[in-house]
């Protein structure tokens, strides 16, 4: 063996599993809790297709679906350490590390799609994405979530006050846990993978998501009241982790970040569809599904605004999105 080819395999190795042993060829492995056929996972591939073309087969992204990395607080972890490349999570498991993302989960912020498109697009979506650089993270770009609802096991929601007392499942970030007590439920954070077993023995009452997650992790098969309150747009994010995106020569990482936004368009015509096959899919298995007043669930929130909202840069944050046109 060459003396040269010796020195790669060692540079591989020591520069972490990412880089393969021909020391110009790169797979970046890409981490969602999501199954095959989601939108968020095949935006990801469709973004390596990209890559690999404009590389010349170079770079490559391998996503690894279903959780197989783990829960997206534990992958989060391992993207800061450089043992996952890229990772697509939702905004909220970031709120308790990256302050800034917490703006975009607040109950009733967005009133519609096009005001959460329009906001994540433009410059307050940049600076948000650039609020991950000192956590060890490049933020590359968003996916849509759709609206989330509650759902619920056994007593279906049809007005604020029957979240009383009610155990509901949230994701694992404090804003969530403040939200789900102003609407006077018990909150329970757990990552996704437990939801199903929770709702089926019990150990919670609800959870809520958007159709597709609803859908596609099966909850809907154990509880089967969908109560359309739409609390929040909440986008999700792809990010790269630092130490990974350091290794890569700035026209690699202009790649990247380009094929990052277009795969984004490509998403959000994904979404559209999955959004509604997902709904038709759970209202043929007999879903209950219930409308509600809204505006009573968005005045309970005054609270969650008035205690994540009180650092004035982030009200600043918040305040231009709310100007959004
Ligand atoms: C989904 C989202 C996931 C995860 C999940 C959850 O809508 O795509 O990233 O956050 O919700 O509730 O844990």
């Amino acid at each position: 063996m060459k003396l040269t080819k010796i020195l790669g395999l060692a540079l591989g190795v020591a520069m972490g599993t990412a880089i393969t042993a021909h020391a110009q060829e790169i797979t970046l492995r890409s981490a969602d809790i999501h199954p095959d056929g989601y939108p968020t996972v095949e935006a990801v591939k469709f973004m390596g297709q990209l890559i690999s073309e404009r590389t010349n087969g170079r770079i490559k992204v391998q996503v690894m679906p279903s959780a197989v990395l783990g829960s997206e607080k534990d992958t989060i972890e391992q993207t800061r350490f450089g043992v996952i490349d890229l990772n697509r999570v939702n905004a909220a498991p970031f709120n308790n590390l990256v302050k800034e993302t917490v703006v975009f989960g607040m109950p009733f912020l967005f009133r519609s799609t096009e005001h959460m498109h329009k906001t994540v697009d433009g410059p307050i979506g940049d600076e948000v994405l650039a609020a991950f650089q000192p956590h060890g993270m490049i933020g590359l770009t968003y996916y849509d979530s759709g609206a989330r609802s509650f759902y619920t096991t056994k007593k279906p929601i049809e007005k604020l006050a029957d979240l009383k007392g009610m155990k509901i499942r949230v994701q694992q970030s404090d804003l969530w846990i403040s939200m789900m007590q102003a609407f006077g439920a018990n909150p329970t954070p757990m990552p996704m993978g437990e939801v199903y077993s929770s709702l089926e023995t019990g150990v919670v009452d609800g959870a809520e998501n958007n159709w597709p997650s609803y859908e596609s992790a099966r909850h809907f098969e154990v509880a089967k009241n969908y109560t359309l309150t739409e609390h929040s747009l909440n986008p999700e994010i792809l990010v790269m982790s630092k130490i990974s995106w350091d290794k890569l020569k700035p026209e690699d990482q202009k790649i990247i970040k380009q094929a990052a936004k277009e795969s984004t368009v490509k998403m959000r015509e994904l979404w559209v569809a999955r959004e509604k096959t997902s709904e038709q899919k759970v209202r043929a298995a007999g879903v209950n599904v219930i409308k509600v007043d809204k505006a009573e669930f968005s005045a309970a929130m005054k609270p969650v605004y008035d205690k994540f909202v009180t650092d004035p840069k982030l009200k600043d944050l918040l305040e231009r999105v709310q100007a959004v046109k």
